[in-house]
């Protein structure tokens, strides 16, 4: 799965990811509303009949308007479910405002989003206004920096940290390495959890294999678990909860009204993982 294989000559009328050499998935382009070339990265927002406006970064579809309530409430809502007293509140990517809108549904004191590409706030914006007008909110703090020399350098202290990467190839590549997470330690708060995306269920297993092996060294609480996400790499996604102190399937609040997706039930459900993937986890 790298962002170069990806690349191949299609109709204009159509976007396309490429899972692998082989298999993918096509959009229609209904109209390109934007297509440029940052410092980082291809950001391109296209319109869909079904799926509405989908962004894309270096080929690899972020979010759409019709599905992106699946991933971002799951990355979200499990570690507020059960953290005792969530307020102050990092996210490190995010730059389409769809884990801050979440985020913002709860009564914290402050969040901290950290994106390394200007343009991908500007373009979310312009096109997301929905998912990106949390950025307005008093409680945000937008720092546009590199995430993993950001966490070296701060002396704040967090008691949600998410990461809302992309794939590990391109600018998100060192934010699925182990000292990235190792370095986040020093931030954290005493019973502070981390929320990362860790890729397709199906076609990202040595991934998260990998990242399972260097987060049990480091931190107390590893927990996997898995979400439908229509639009991503095989259609199932998975994401890690990390905690030193706080166990996942301790329920301390619930959830905020409104959500499309997430509830107690999914959060207890999400964590019961497929043979395959237990196997790779040991
Ligand atoms: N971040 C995770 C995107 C991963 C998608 N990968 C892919 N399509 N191959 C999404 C950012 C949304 N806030």
């Amino acid at each position: 799965m790298t962002a170069d294989k990806k690349i191949r000559e299609h109709s204009p009328l159509e976007e396309r990811e490429y899972h692998t050499s082989s298999v993918g998935l096509f959009f229609k382009v209904d109209r390109l509303l934007s297509k440029k070339e940052s410092p980082y990265q291809k950001i391109e927002v296209i319109e869909n009949e079904y799926f509405g406006r989908i962004l894309l970064l270096d080929g690899l579809v972020q979010t759409t308007e019709k599905d992106e309530y699946f991933y971002h409430e799951m990355l979200v809502h499990p570690a507020f479910l059960v953290h005792p007293e969530p307020r102050d509140i990092l996210i490190i990517g995010g730059g389409d405002g769809g884990v801050l809108k979440e985020i913002l549904r709860y009564p914290v004191r402050s969040v901290h989003l950290v994106e390394i590409d200007s343009q991908v706030i500007e373009v979310s914006q312009k096109y997301f206004p929905w998912l990106s007008s949390g950025l307005k909110d008093r409680r945000t703090e937008l720092v546009i920096a590199d995430g993993r020399e950001w966490i070296e350098g701060t002396d704040r202290k967090f008691d949600i940290v998410y990461v809302d990467s992309s794939d590990p190839v391109g600018p998100s590549t060192t934010l699925h390495q182990k000292d990235f997470f190792q370095n986040m330690k020093q931030c954290l708060n005493k019973d502070a959890v981390i929320a990362a995306q860790t890729g397709s269920l199906f076609y990202q297993l040595e991934e998260i294999q990998k990242k399972n092996e260097f987060l049990k060294k480091l931190f107390k609480h590893v927990f996997f678990y898995t979400s439908p996400v229509p639009t991503y790499p095989g259609g199932s996604w998975s994401f890690v909860y990390v905690s030193d102190e706080t166990h996942p399937l301790q329920i301390k609040r619930n959830p905020p009204e409104g959500l499309k997706y997430f509830n107690p039930d999914i959060h207890r459900a999400a964590f019961a993982l497929p043979n395959f993937l237990k196997e790779k986890l040991g």
